[in-house]
């Protein structure tokens, strides 16, 4: 029997790609550039599955001009907010996403950030890199201490519950909000609170791991950074538009905020130059799950969805 054929849209791991060809027909291109949605409609009518990226987006323009051949889309991505799921499920397309193998990877970019923000990494390493390292004193890039300080943690899934467990090790007092309240054993001490608002009157780091939908765009907006104590930390590893970027400049201006580590931003590729005025601002270019042993989960939990679907049975990480 002829195999699937399938699109692999960017350059996935070795073995992901090595595992792909040896179960499917797969149409893959080096080049490594994100598909248009010309690229997306065009391609539809020549492949039964495709395993996208956050990079390719599946909008409900998109998805009405989808060739009938295309039966799966097997996301390499936890998040699936660039897929209209309403307008994919309306057209008998089945979605999937590969949760839970990227949470402790992105969980120690978050703390990589937390930390960096924390210490004043950026201007640190520019002033030894630079050769301008000619001062020293006990007043000299003082920071914020992690150590025994309260994290709130905004979405307890997977990534939320993988940073709870690394900021222990750290001392930290772990708060939370949550759609639900977790069991007492997920809680593992952690507190919760009920609202938004709450959570962040008392955090002194807070960091974003919840879903980017309508419901939380500009999640953190001037009102709710103000809500933050002063000189606190925010973390972002999740979705750039959960926060509002000029309010987040503006309470880095204003001094409230004392740091900001981020790892996603409203525009991307590209990220906001503006933020690149102040060292206070750790920054990375979406690369939370990007380590080797992730990114071959990640690949081999999208040829799973696959394989379970062209099995004919329900793929496991059905949306
Ligand atoms: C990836 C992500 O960078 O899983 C997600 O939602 O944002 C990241 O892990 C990306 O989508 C890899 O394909």
């Amino acid at each position: 029997m002829a195999k699937p054929v399938i699109w692999i849209t960017r350059t996935l791991s070795g073995a992901t790609l090595e595992r792909a060809r040896r179960d499917y027909d797969v149409i893959w291109d080096a080049a490594d550039r994100p598909a248009s949605a010309e690229d997306i409609v065009t391609m539809s009518a020549q492949v039964d599955g495709i395993i996208p990226c956050h990079s390719e987006h599946f909008t409900a323009e998109v998805v009405a001009q989808l060739d009938p051949r295309l039966k799966i889309v097997a996301n390499h991505s936890v998040g699936v907010d660039h897929c209209d799921l309403p307008a994919l499920k309306a057209k008998g397309i089945v979605v999937t996403n590969t949760p839970g193998v990227l949470s402790d990877a992105t969980a120690e970019l978050a703390m990589m950030l937390m930390l960096g923000a924390a210490r004043h990494v950026v201007a640190g390493d520019r002033i030894v890199r630079s050769g301008e390292w000619d001062f020293w004193s006990p007043a000299f890039l003082v920071g914020k201490q992690v150590t025994g300080a309260r994290l709130g943690i905004v979405g307890m899934g997977g990534v939320g519950r993988a940073l709870a467990r690394k900021a222990r090790g750290f001392d930290m007092e772990i708060h939370y909000h949550n759609r639900h309240r977790l069991s007492f054993e997920d809680e593992a001490g952690a507190v919760y609170h009920e609202t938004l608002d709450d959570l962040l009157a008392i955090s002194d780091f807070l960091s974003l791991h919840c879903p980017a939908s309508p419901e939380t765009m500009g999640l953190m907006n001037a009102d709710r950074l103000a809500r933050l104590p002063e000189g606190s930390v925010i973390v972002n590893t999740a979705r750039g538009n959960l926060i509002d970027e000029r309010a987040l400049l503006a309470a880095i201006e204003t001094q409230h905020l004392g740091a900001a580590g981020l790892d996603c931003f409203g525009t991307e590729p590209g990220g906001n130059p503006a933020f690149a005025m102040h060292e206070n601002i750790v920054m990375m270019p979406h690369v939370g799950s990007a380590t080797l042993r992730t990114r071959d989960a990640m690949g081999f939990k999208a040829l799973d969805n696959l394989d379970a679907f062209f099995r004919g049975d329900v793929p496991p990480d059905r949306l």
